[in-house]
């Protein structure tokens, strides 16, 4: 294109900016000075108190978001997941219910960033240039909220963002960040042959709690689930959940569901603090807990799942037994890839995690499916299961669900009518209910608990012989602060550094003089910090790896 055929196409999409109405509202919004943000692993994140400008300008970009999109329906969640009370942030949901298209993130990292209006406006009209937004398209946003304190005033900001553009309204209020993604796909299905479920809270209910009740159906009851909600979203969702499917179907012991007490969010208890304390929530030994006790743990705003138990008297550290993602991923497919074999048709299951799944879950995945691994994040698990008829993926830390294609969905369908056997035909409902049970958009501390306490109820297991399907491999994270996180760079999904430059061939060599081990080193996508991951095959092997890894990265870098 010729030079002026360009900027006279650039004016004419950036003609219908409404450049006033956002600045006089971005003036009631101002940047706090000093402070840079970035679109990090899952959205923006850090301390509410300097989130007010974020949000405003998220709402900007939610707004042209739906209209690049055709008007279709996008999220916009607020919330800091499993951090701290005193934090806050704001995620960006996808018309199909997945995360914000990646190459929306640095864009979102530089409008939050624009210092003065000039900066505000010219940031808008680059990404409506760079993906062609026809601005007279009316946007329609959804947008929702965790517990946290902070979040009714920042969703505020959020709307006064989303009016600027004039954008269609849609306030879900308190939610789960899964519920908000299960909303922004049912909306847009809506009245569709594919369409997901009513676009409501009720909806979501109904549609999870249906299922499962069909698969438990007929299958004896288990002892009581005891579920430490993190004191946040994850509390009143599983309570509401709990007037649709019966006591005798799900027996439920709902713990840590003081919302409105000031700091108990996640605090001292919660998937993230179980999974990286490895330890119970602090006090849960008093709450009448026994050996045996099947015990699992939502975080923030209910998308990680983290279930435990004591195999002895709880009060003692060594008896607590962790069941994490890697174990979740363990059971899902090991359950899904037999109920294939049983449908007796052609669907390929495979499974997808990342560098952070202990060495003991891959070998006893790969002895039944094929298993990839991505980067850390669920936007990369979920696209690398979208690979797969059924794609089971999770984090060791808890994210995670089961992805089934069309095609899948299809075949299961069709071959309802005309099953090989009994058994082929009880398979073909299960795996249909499943479909429908599964929060298919993102993981979901709800439905997930509700896909494992079927399996174990399936099974008639106990959180001991879930537990036996493999032993973990001592493994420890650690943290280092360097000066500058961004000198280190990975690949082979986060396997190998490339710099600095000599780091990845020292941490070999010190690697290779322990036996079984497997050790990397990335920059946190959340936190200015590297981690460090060790894995040994003897316990008595692995601090001694951990601190010589995360040594060798404080002497390439000059620690803080
Ligand atoms: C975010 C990611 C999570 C990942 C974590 C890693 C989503 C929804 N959340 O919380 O999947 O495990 O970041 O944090 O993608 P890190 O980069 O600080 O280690
Ligand atoms: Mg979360």
């Amino acid at each position: 294109m010729l030079m002026q055929d360009s900027i006279d196409l650039a004016l004419k999409m950036t003609t219908g900016l409404p450049t006033k109405l956002i600045l006089k509202a971005s003036a009631a919004h101002p940047k706090p000075e000093g402070v840079t943000f970035s679109y990090g692993t899952a959205g923006l994140r850090t301390k509410a108190a300097v989130l007010d400008s974020v949000c405003f300008r998220m709402g900007l970009i939610g707004a042209l978001r739906s209209k690049r999109l055709q008007g279709k329906v996008v999220g916009l969640m607020v919330t800091a997941s499993h951090n701290p009370e005193e934090d806050n942030g704001i995620k960006a949901v996808d018309s199909r219910g997945e995360m914000l298209e990646a190459a929306w993130e640095p864009f979102c990292t530089q409008l939050a960033n624009a210092s003065t209006d000039d900066e505000l406006i010219s940031v808008l009209e680059s990404i409506i240039i760079t993906f062609k937004i026809d601005l007279s398209i009316p946007a329609t946003v959804v947008y929702g909220h965790d517990t946290r304190p902070s979040s009714p005033h920042l969703v505020k900001a959020l709307v006064d963002g989303l009016v600027a553009f004039g954008t269609q309204l849609i306030d879900a209020g308190l939610k789960t960040t899964p519920q908000l993604h299960y909303l922004v796909k049912a909306h847009n299905t809506k009245g569709t042959p594919e369409a997901y479920g009513e676009p409501s809270e009720e909806g979501y209910y109904k549609k999870i709690s249906q299922a499962y009740l069909k698969l438990v159906a007929g299958k004896p009851s288990l002892s009581p689930l005891v579920v430490d909600c993190a004191n946040g979203v994850g509390a009143p969702a599983l309570l509401a959940i709990t007037k649709y499917i019966a006591a005798d179907a799900l027996p439920v012991r709902i713990l840590r569901t003081s919302t409105g007490v000031q700091g108990a969010l996640n605090n001292g208890c919660g998937a993230d603090f179980v999974k990286t304390n490895q330890r119970l929530p602090i006090g849960l030994e008093k709450d009448g807990i026994e050996a045996g006790d099947r015990l699992c743990a939502f975080d923030g705003d209910a998308d990680r799942l983290i279930y435990f138990y004591c195999n002895g008297p709880p009060s003692t550290k060594s008896s607590f037994r962790l069941l994490d993602g890697d174990k979740i991923a363990s059971l899902a497919t090991d359950y899904i890839s037999e109920l294939v074999k049983k449908a007796d048709i052609d669907i390929k299951v495979g499974c997808v995690q990342t560098a952070y799944a202990n060495g003991s879950s891959t070998k006893y995945l790969k002895q039944r499916v094929p298993v990839t691994c991505t980067p850390t994040g669920v936007k990369y698990l979920h696209h690398a299961a979208e690979a797969y008829d059924i794609g089971v993926y999770f984090e060791a830390n808890g994210h995670g669900t089961v992805l089934f294609s069309p095609e899948a969905v299809r075949t299961i369908k069709a071959a309802q009518a005309s099953p090989s056997s009994p058994a082929a035909q009880d398979a073909l409902e299960q795996l249909e209910q499943l479909t429908e049970l599964i929060n298919q958009t993102v993981g979901d501390a709800i439905s997930d608990m509700l896909l494992v306490e079927f399996i174990l109820r399936a099974r008639q297991w106990g959180p001991e012989e879930w537990d036996g399907a493999y032993e973990d491999l001592p493994n420890k994270l650690l943290k280092v602060n360097v000066k500058d996180r961004s000198a280190f760079k990975t690949t082979d999904a986060e396997r190998r550094l490339t710099s600095p430059a000599g780091l990845q061939e020292k941490i070999d060599e010190l690697v290779g003089k322990y036996k079984g081990a497997r050790s990397f080193v990335r920059p946190s996508g959340t936190e200015d910090c590297v981690r460090v991951y060790a894995e040994t095959a003897l316990a008595s092997d692995l601090d001694s790896l951990a601190n010589g890894v995360a040594k060798l990265v404080q002497e390439s870098s000059g620690s803080t």
